[in-house]
């Protein structure tokens, strides 16, 4: 199999890069270690307006990969990405993985069960119709990939804090680990999972989610860069033990925020 290398696109000396090192080092600044960066914060920080993937590419270019505390200085949890018009959805949606799509993975959607494990009480494991039943919220979002595309999708399912809740989940847990049928994992921090846009996402464009996209079930979050959106979920942990992630681990920022 063909496994792409990590593609940084770092511009090092940046002068947005020492500027928020410098608020850094304010002691009130550390409150916001435990945060990640957001759309707003990329726009904030680069002064591009993200109206469109050039933009986007720009900003991204500027931003390059900063450190997990610089990218913390940024977010603000109540803070929402920007939502898009119908008008604006990019077709055909662009498919990535760590593979090419053919070796995208497909799961039998009978015998499919979703693992919970860790800091919850509910442990049993979900089948789709469960999952279906619960409240569907719909997103129209944009996906930042680091390689330097963005793209505009539409995905619904089930708002993820109304998830961990009705799991009843640690929420003062520090971490929520995904593990995925492609072997891909990541992990994201409890207030980015608490996030009113984090969704558990069970469909594309009104269609059950398809293959390639992460069928059964793929975490949306759009103020996280793509690799923070596993596809292919298989099982989801609540754990204070850092957990990682398949691009984390080879030095991708942990916090991934966009
Ligand atoms: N399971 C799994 N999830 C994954 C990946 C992967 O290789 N495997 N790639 C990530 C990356 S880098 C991106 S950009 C997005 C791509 O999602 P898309 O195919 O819906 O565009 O999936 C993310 N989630
Ligand atoms: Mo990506």
């Amino acid at each position: 199999m063909q496994i792409k290398t990590p593609k940084f696109l770092l511009s090092s000396g940046d002068a947005i890069l020492k500027e928020a090192v410098q608020r850094l080092a304010q002691p009130g600044r550390r409150d916001f270690l435990r945060r990640s960066l957001t759309l707003g914060g990329l726009s904030m920080l680069t002064g591009c307006s993200l109206s469109s993937n050039d933009s986007v590419d720009a900003a991204l270019t500027r931003v390059s990969r900063f450190n997990d505390d610089v990218q913390a200085w940024l977010f603000d949890p109540n803070r929402l990405a920007p939502t898009y018009p119908e008008s604006m959805i990019t077709r055909p949606f662009p498919f990535n993985a760590y593979y090419t799509q053919d070796q995208v993975r497909h799961v039998d959607a009978d015998s499919f069960r979703l693992e919970v494990s860790g800091r919850v009480a509910d442990k049993h494991s979900w089948t789709l119709p469960e999952l279906r039943a619960m409240p569907q919220v719909d997103q129209i979002t944009r996906h930042i990939c680091v390689e330097g595309w963005s793209a505009i999708g539409r995905w619904g399912g089930v708002p993820f804090a109304s998830f961990l809740r009705r799991v009843g989940a640690d929420l003062t847990a520090k971490y929520v680990g995904f593990m995925c049928f492609d072997d891909y994992y990541t992990s994201i921090d409890m207030p980015t999972a608490l996030h009113p846009q984090t969704q558990l996402t069970l469909s594309y464009d009104g269609q059950i989610l398809p293959p390639k996209y992460g069928f059964p079930m793929k975490l949306r979050m759009p103020t996280k860069l793509g690799y923070k959106n596993p596809k292919y979920i298989k099982a989801i942990f609540v754990t204070n033990t850092y957990p990682g992630g398949y691009w984390e681990d080879q030095g991708y920022n942990w916090f991934g925020g966009s």
